[in-house]
């Protein structure tokens, strides 16, 4: 065993969530704390996602900490959207600008993380063979980071180069090259788009259509800039108390209350002024919970379809027939990019993959498509994904996997029943939002609950299982008053075979998310168990 340390408290990931979870712990209530990330740098998501195209959906001005006014008034804001290379370098910044990196430990997997019931500790091993001792871990692992690489037939027997969109390195080269590329979620579309012009050819694997509009994105001017940063205080208060703390307040309106012409003319606006959660949120209030609202929503993004691609039989394909239930999708020009003379749709559910190929992909009709470069962005196993990969281990020595065998749960998506003083960063049942923000609220309330623990010399928290359970109840329950679960998607793990398909999130919002957590600290943390 080298290098063996105890800290107060032991991080895993160093993306927004690990990155403020170490400044709260270690400059606020001066812990000796350690943060763990396999990865070479810093970023978590924005590290891992390079491929060409990637983009948060989330406006510049809301896809950021709060937590410091100096650093939001100094925030670099030029586009409406940041890119993945911007959002890099924003977190590297906040790394340095905090003297974070002294604590940060790069390239270095956790693999196992053990609760000691005699000592009160957690004993955390890590891939590079070290063993280290915390009283609290906190687990800021990512709700999208572990790939999903589907067992597709042959799929190591491929000759040419492939990448997965959640791992992608620098330096790939498109020019003159055939490109596949399986899959059309958010990534596929954003990867799609971006490369369909620098390729000689592009193939795209399509397995379900998807409903998106325009982004909207582009330069802001220095007004619009000025006008944000003056009002901030403002914008974080409405962000806070709003539902999905995307920057905007949402609808109150029924979309069937108004006439068929006035709700067409406010779906056209929204696709003017662009973004996803614009188009579901801030247009009408019921788009996500009634299925006339949701068929009108369906019914206008497939007129545009129709409208933007030129051959009707292409347009067929890339439209939609279910729900508008999934997580609401926005691009700069996807559907276009099917009129490029380059770019071939292929529908995979009428006509499946059969197998991956030395030189390409070859469909069920027979027909193999040869590729030089073969791109999976099919997505991730979300949410709990990371977690068990890790051999975590509660009382009892409980395996997380054991806890969660019919789906994972949470005590208000940060803490386990059997796990002490282990607190979850976007947990299962976490919010779905804008995550920055929430994310935030996680890491300050588990801060608070940490100082608590240690002002009154306690030795471990923990929620009752009755605690839990009933969260999960709550999540179920708010789940099922939207239209949500009736779509296939990673937001209830449908997306992974064999996965269980279950509530994954809190969908009340972040402003009622939060009227929970300090109910339950005013209530003397109800529903914990201090020893
Ligand atoms: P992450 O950034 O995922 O960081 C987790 C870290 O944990 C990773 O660096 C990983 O290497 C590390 N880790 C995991 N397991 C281990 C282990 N066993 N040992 C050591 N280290 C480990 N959210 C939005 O709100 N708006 C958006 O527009 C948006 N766009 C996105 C676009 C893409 C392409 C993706 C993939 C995600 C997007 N997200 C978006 C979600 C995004 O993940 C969050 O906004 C946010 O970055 C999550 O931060 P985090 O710190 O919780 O986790
Ligand atoms: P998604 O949204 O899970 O999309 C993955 C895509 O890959 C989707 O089109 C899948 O089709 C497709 N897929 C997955 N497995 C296969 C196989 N075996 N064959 C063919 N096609 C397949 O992941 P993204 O990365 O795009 O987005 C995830 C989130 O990250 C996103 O919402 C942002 O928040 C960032 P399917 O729909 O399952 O039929």
């Amino acid at each position: 065993m080298k290098n063996t340390t105890h800290f107060d408290a032991i991080i895993i990931g160093a993306g927004f969530g690990g990155m403020y979870m170490l400044k709260k712990l270690r400059d606020e209530q001066g812990l000796k704390v350690r943060v763990f990330d396999k990865a070479g740098g810093v970023g978590g998501t924005w590290y891992w996602n390079r491929y060409p195209g990637a983009l948060s959906d989330t406006e510049s001005f809301v896809y950021c900490y709060s937590w410091d006014k100096a650093l939001l008034q100094d925030m670099h804001i030029t586009t409406r959207y940041l890119t993945q290379p911007q959002i890099l370098s924003y977190l590297e910044h906040v790394a340095d600008r905090y003297q974070l990196r002294p604590d940060i430990q790069l390239n270095t997997g956790i693999t196992a993380a053990h609760f000691n019931e005699s000592s009160n500790t957690w004993e955390v091993m890590t891939d590079t063979g070290e063993t280290h001792t915390a009283k609290f871990i906190v687990t800021a692992l990512g709700l999208l980071s572990a790939t999903n690489i589907p067992n597709i037939k042959g799929r190591d027997s491929f000759q040419g180069e492939w990448y997965h969109t959640g791992n992608w390195p620098e330096g790939v080269q498109f020019e003159g090259k055939r490109v596949g590329v399986i899959g059309t979620g958010s990534t596929g579309t954003q990867v799609i788009t971006a490369i369909a012009p620098n390729v000689a050819h592009l193939t795209v694997f399509q397995r379900s259509p998807q409903y998106s509009v325009p982004v909207g994105n582009g330069p802001v001017t220095a007004d619009y800039v000025a006008n944000v940063k003056k009002n901030y205080d403002e914008i974080w208060e409405q962000v806070k108390s709003s539902v999905v703390a995307f920057g905007f307040k949402e609808s109150t309106v029924p979309a069937m209350s108004v006439s068929e012409e006035e709700r067409k003319a406010v779906f056209q606006k929204a696709w003017e002024n662009g973004g996803g959660f614009r188009f579901m949120f801030e247009t009408f209030c019921d788009i996500a919970t009634d299925e006339q609202a949701n068929l009108a929503a369906q019914n206008f993004i497939r007129s545009k379809i129709a409208e933007i691609v030129k051959d009707p039989e292409v347009a067929r394909k890339l439209m939609p027939k279910d729900l508008y239930a999934k997580r609401p999708l926005c691009d700069s020009g996807y559907y276009a990019t099917y009129n490029r003379p380059n770019v071939k749709l292929l529908d995979v559910k009428a006509n499946p993959i059969a197998e991956i190929t030395p030189k390409g992909v070859r469909t069920s009709d027979g027909v193999e498509h040869e590729l030089d470069m073969l791109i999976f962005a099919t997505g991730f196993d979300a949410v709990d994904g990371n977690y068990t990969k890790i051999d975590i281990r509660g009382r009892n020595g409980l395996s997380i996997k054991d806890h969660w065998k019919t789906g994972p749960t949470s005590y208000l998506g940060m803490t386990n029943a059997n796990y002490p003083n282990m607190f979850m960063v976007l947990g299962p049942n976490g919010p779905f939002t804008n995550l920055p923000p929430s994310i935030e609220t996680q890491v300050e309330w588990i801060s608070e609950l940490i100082s608590e623990v240690n002002a009154k010399d306690l030795s471990t928290v923990e929620p009752t299982k009755a605690a839990e359970a009933s969260w999960t109840k709550t999540c179920q329950d708010i789940a099922g008053m939207t239209l949500f679960p009736k779509a296939e998607s990673w937001i209830f793990g449908a997306n992974i075979p064999g996965k269980s398909n279950t509530v994954y999130f809190y969908m009340a919002g972040l402003g009622a998310y939060r009227q929970q957590l300090s109910a339950v600290k005013s209530e003397g943390y109800q529903g914990f168990l201090f020893q």
